[in-house]
């Protein structure tokens, strides 16, 4: 894994290159002390999280075309309600953005297009649904390290929380959360696309997680923004999800 030392730079260079407006003009704000700063230091990725990126942990299997299922089930939220998430389908999210806060040197707000312009990844992975039933599905994302990253993350940072749209019981919006090893798994991507499809409404439009080292209600759906923190007892009910605050597993392994 050590290639990814020697091309830290050009990923974050090459991401930021398809970022536009968030460093625009490469060459040259290269060259300021600034940015070089930033480069310097890693991009903000403490000695620990640098570790994790090379730790090297096993894959999930991955299939191939003819393993993909006719028909992918949809589950849970099957469309999110509201005025404001109506509002991002009607104009085909073009007003959508990603936030990423919390414990991050650089917050960021990424439109589709800024991280569609990101190096990207595409794997057939299978789902495993707790409720017993499963589909092979080809997803294609921005490996979430990339989007970290950008961001950079605090040396305190443990845990990456995904904030979804869609309120699934009254006043609980869905979210779920994973650790660092998980957010730097190489597999662990922020998908846009479903067998070469940008996502349906059902499957988590317009950006939904795909960590597939875990089960189905890991996967969150109508991911609006993301949140570096060190800490999940002061979120919601306190453990890390919303079928977590209701007696599933955090570590949900398959
Ligand atoms: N935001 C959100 N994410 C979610 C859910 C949900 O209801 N809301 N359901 C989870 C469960 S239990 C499963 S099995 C998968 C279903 O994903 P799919 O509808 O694309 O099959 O999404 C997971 N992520
Ligand atoms: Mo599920």
């Amino acid at each position: 894994m050590s290639g990814l030392i020697l091309s830290r730079r050009g990923l974050v260079a090459s991401a930021a290159a398809g970022l536009g407006g968030l460093l625009a003009g490469c060459d040259q704000a290269s060259r300021s002390p600034q940015v070089l700063n930033i480069l310097q230091s890693a991009e903000g990725l403490s000695y620990r999280t640098q570790r994790l990126l090379q730790s090297g942990q096993p894959l999930a299997r991955e299939f191939s075309h003819s393993d993909l299922s006719p028909i992918f089930k949809v589950n849970g939220t099957e469309h999110p309600g509201g005025d404001a998430y109506k509002a991002l389908l009607d104009t085909q999210f073009a007003n959508w953005r990603l936030a990423v806060t919390g414990l991050v040197p650089r917050p960021l707000s990424l439109s589709l297009a800024q991280l569609r312009a990101m190096p990207g990844r595409t794997q057939i992975t299978r789902h495993d649904c707790v409720e017993g039933w499963s589909a092979i599905g080809q997803w294609s994302g921005v490996p979430l390290s990339q989007v970290l990253r950008l961001s950079g993350l605090a040396a305190n940072a443990r845990f990456i929380v995904f904030h979804c749209a869609d309120e699934l019981a009254a006043g609980s919006l869905y979210y779920e959360s994973i650790d660092l090893v998980d957010a730097f798994h190489p597999q662990t991507i922020l998908a846009y696309d479903l067998n070469g499809a940008p996502l349906e409404v059902g499957h988590g439009a317009p950006l939904r997680l795909r960590v597939e080292r875990q089960l189905g209600y890991k996967q969150a759906k109508y991911v609006m923004s993301i949140e570096a923190v060190d800490r999940l007892d002061n979120i919601q009910g306190g453990k890390g999800g919303f079928w977590e605050d209701r007696g599933y597993e955090w570590y949900a392994g398959i």
